[in-house]
């Protein structure tokens, strides 16, 4: 039985449209300075302002709770950006929801609230209950909620009725004993926000080089002669990347960006932290920006591989590092067959993108010595991503480019320790190696089939097979696709439970009960039994390093993550778990150990984190890959035909220079021109005019997918530089079109990046 409390799941329609200007030429600046100052003393007053920000990513202070770019060896002053003071300034904010809010707003009240309402309301302060029938959450002790919890878990026919969802910001320690929990458990229910994100690239990479992460350093953006960067957008997403990409121009590095909008940050960046940034017209970053269409990518990097072989065939050894490829590599022929049976018009229409401007990319990569290429959620979550990842490892292979300084794969990672949780096992699909370790190391049997990943868990609550939902972290029914589905989904559970920090709709999309367990936040004193606790992270380039907290908890009740995970699993496991989970909680060095005893890597672990951090080893840096047959593999792909009728655009979700990814900061993507409203879409203009539409028209979008209509009301027409056919929205706004399967294939991401949409006049 489904329960209703009329609870909106959907973002609200916004009444005034939003204003549009011109799209900023650079990023950076002084409005970069303006808008960090502006959010950072709104939420927190000047002197808490100024104590918190000057902790960011210093070595004794706390990592940056934004994105996963890494942390330069010597650290400056200021070692933060605009949206890395916004992400703190939301958590360390003075404002704190108390009882009386919850009293006052019913659940379906604050359903009706935008995204950017919800977030402004403050830190979460006291476990809060939700009970059956009731429509207004009230406090619950710690013990009473724990209490719950343990026995909804422990009257389930099966551990694989309930999953445990994490988000991407979780330590280490706390990761680590979350699947540990779960696992003892029974289950490896485990999806985390990972699904919906770089799923693609681990399973890109894992088959064809035999590990899942990037293989550079930001060493390694010292020494390269060339920089692709492919879907993404460093300028809002990982804004200090662009001071990495200026320093690597200074020196002569060439940039390639390929995107199908030409995003601020890429074509010209303003370090606000000189002072020829703030003054002058700042550094031009790409000297080839390609315009690809959305999905346009296999097709493109063909095409640039194709001119790359057509110049090796004129000189032959000039181009393909031939050795490399005959000592290290299977599938070569394959691969250049393949490449040959590919036609030129084929890459040329479906990419978009011209001979000429192709064969300059090819030049680039031709001329450069080292290359690196980085890439984010523009490939990874298209139909075909782990088949786009594969293509940049078939032009990296190509020449060589691993196994030496200034060289390699990047995937640039999104949470702060997204990367770090999958190392501490936080996986639906742990390998046997990892279980068998699990086994040793505790003296249990750990559950060997995989659990649900993210797209998984959905369908199984929607079925009826999940009844219990546990997130540590994130905003599920936002994050993930096909809104109401999935909010019908949630509604299907017997219990939903969210450690959170601040208020998201998951809160009030729910099962028949639903608990919020208030955490402590990375700026927060944790202090345990043993005293002041540091956590561990691992960033997007492998270095794992500690993050402290320096500010009095936002509430005396809140727990840290590590101390809900134990009395959460003390509380079900009881005397079925032989770990004792209090007294790990008590002093997390206990935590580590029991990490460097499991997971490879760790070794001498308290000691080398407290020394600053490590580097976990990649072993294609030393020309190991650890796949089957010992080899980097050569992969074919056939090139994906989007066949659009006409009155059909196909449709990429972004995020906007104010939010973090269902956290609305604020209603301003400041790059984009757009302020003061999120239910855009970005039209090319010469679609807007064929279609009969005008700019600032309000409109309908719709998407058709297995004979299902899907629809999202209510968006105003932006004119854009966008190639034609192809539409923008923002991300979570627009996740009501995302069918549920339409996923990628292999990784099972969303491909919330090609959903086919047709527009309807309101
Ligand atoms: N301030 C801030 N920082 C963040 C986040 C945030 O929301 N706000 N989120 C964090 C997270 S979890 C993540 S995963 C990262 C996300 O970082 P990004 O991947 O940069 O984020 P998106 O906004 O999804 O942008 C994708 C980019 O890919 C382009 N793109 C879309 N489709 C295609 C395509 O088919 N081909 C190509 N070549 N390009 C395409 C879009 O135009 C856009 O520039 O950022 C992290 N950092
Ligand atoms: N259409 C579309 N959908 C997407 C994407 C897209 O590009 N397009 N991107 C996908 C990607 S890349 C990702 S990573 C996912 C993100 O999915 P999630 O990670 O699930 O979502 P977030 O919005 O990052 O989660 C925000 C919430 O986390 C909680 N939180 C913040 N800090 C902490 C903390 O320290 N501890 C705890 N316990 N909770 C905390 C707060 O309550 C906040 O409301 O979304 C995916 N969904
Ligand atoms: S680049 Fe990312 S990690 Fe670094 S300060 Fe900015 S938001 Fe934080
Ligand atoms: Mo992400």
């Amino acid at each position: 039985m489904s329960n209703d409390r009329q609870v909106n799941a959907e973002t609200p329609l916004e009444e005034r449209p939003p204003k549009i200007d011109a799209p900023a030429q650079a990023a950076g600046g002084v409005p970069a300075v303006v808008s960090t100052l502006r959010k950072a003393v709104g939420e927190m007053g000047i002197l808490r302002s100024l104590r918190v920000l000057k902790q960011v990513n210093q070595k004794d202070g706390f990592d940056c709770p934004s994105c996963a770019w890494p942390d330069p060896e010597e650290r400056h002053l200021i070692e933060f950006c605009e949206n890395g003071a916004k992400a703190v300034a939301d958590e360390a904010t003075l404002k704190l929801i108390d009882e009386e809010f919850f009293k006052t707003y019913s659940v379906r009240e604050l359903s009706h609230q935008t995204d950017h309402w919800l977030a402004q309301q403050g830190r979460l302060t006291r476990p809060m209950l939700l009970d059956v029938g009731s429509e207004h959450y009230r406090p619950v002790e710690w013990d009473t909620a724990f209490r719950l919890i343990a026995d909804e878990l422990n009257s389930l026919a099966s551990p694989d009725e309930a999953v445990f969802y994490a988000s991407g910001r979780t330590s280490n320690e706390a990761a680590f004993l979350y699947q540990l929990f779960v696992r003892q458990f029974g289950t490896n229910n485990l999806p985390d926000c990972s699904d919906m994100c770089h799923e693609s690239s681990g399973r890109a990479m894992m088959e064809t080089l035999g590990v899942g992460k990037g293989t550079v350093t930001l060493k390694d953006f010292e020494l390269a002669d060339a920089i692709f960067v492919i879907g993404q957008n460093p300028g809002t997403n990982h804004p200090r990347m662009l001071a990495t990409l200026q320093q690597a121009v200074r020196r002569g590095c060439r940039i390639v960006a390929i995107n199908p909008l030409p995003e601020a940050g890429l074509i010209r960046f303003k370090h606000p932290q000189e002072l020829s940034g703030l003054l002058g017209w700042g550094t031009p970053l790409a000297s080839l920006f390609l315009q690809v269409r959305i999905n346009g990518d296999v097709a493109l990097l063909k095409g640039i591989m194709k001119h790359m072989l057509e110049t090796e065939r004129r000189q032959p050894g000039s181009v393909f590092s031939l050795e490399f490829i005959d000592r290290y590599t299977t599938g070569y022929r394959e691969f250049i067959d393949d490449l040959d049976a590919t036609s030129w018009d084929l890459i040329l229409e479906q990419s978009g993108i011209s001979r000429e401007e192709i064969s300059k990319a090819a030049e680039i990569a031709i001329s450069s010595e080292r290359m690196i290429v980085c890439w984010a959620m523009g490939l990874t979550q298209h139909r075909n991503a782990v088949a786009n990842i594969q293509q940049i490892v078939n032009l990296l292979l190509l020449r060589g480019q691993f196994g030496k300084p200034g060289a390699g794969a990047c995937p640039v990672r999104g949470h702060s320790n997204v990367q770090g949780d999958r190392t501490m096992g936080i996986w639906e699909y742990p390998t046997k190696q990892f279980l068998d370790r699990l086994e040793q190391v505790f003296n249990f049997k750990p559950p060997q089939k995989p659990g649900y990943d993210t797209v998984a868990a959905i369908k199984a609550m929607h079925e009826g097979k999940v009844k219990v939902f546990i997130a540590l972290g994130g905003n599920f029914l936002s994050a993930t696709p096909d809104t109401r589905y999935t909010a019908e989904a949630l509604r299907r559970c017997s219990l939903t439970v969210q450690i959170s920090t601040k208020l998201n709709r998951s809160h009030l999309v729910t099962g028949k009960r639903a608990l919020i367990l208030p955490c402590l936040g990375r700026t927060e004193i944790d202090l345990q039994a043993s005293g002041p606790q540091f956590v561990t992270v691992e960033d997007s380039m492998s270095v794992v390093h500690p993050s402290r907290g320096w500010l009095p908890p936002a509430s005396a009740e809140l727990l840290s993550e590590p101390a809900i995970v134990a009395r959460l699993a003390e509380a079900t496991l009881g005397a079925r778990s032989n770990v004792r989970w209090r007294y790990l909680v008590e002093d997390y060095d206990r935590i580590r150990d029991l990490i460097e005893q499991t997971i490879p890597g760790f070794e001498d672990y308290n000691r080398r984190v407290r020394a600053g951090g490590f580097y976990l080893e990649n072993p294609t840096r030393k020309l190991k890959f650890n796949t089957p047959d010992g080899k980097a593999r050569f992969t074919v792909h056939p090139i994906p035909i989007q066949n659009l009728r006409p009155g059909q655009y196909l449709m990429m979700t972004v995020r906007s220079h104010d939010q973090f990814n269902t956290t609305v900061y604020g209603l301003e993507d400041r790059y984009r021109g757009v302020k003061g409203g999120r239910r855009v879409v970005f039209l090319n203009p010469e679609d807007v005019k064929e279609a009969g539409l005008r700019p600032g028209q309000m409109v309908d979008l719709i998407s058709s997918y297995d004979g299902i209509e899907r629809i999202a009301r209510g968006f105003r027409i932006v004119e854009y530089q966008i190639p034609r056919r192809c539409a923008a929205t923002y991300f979570p706004e627009a996740n009501v079109l995302v069918p549920v399967d339409a996923v990628a294939e292999k990784s099972n991401t969303p491909a919330s990046k090609s959903i086919v949409i047709t527009i309807r006049q309101s």
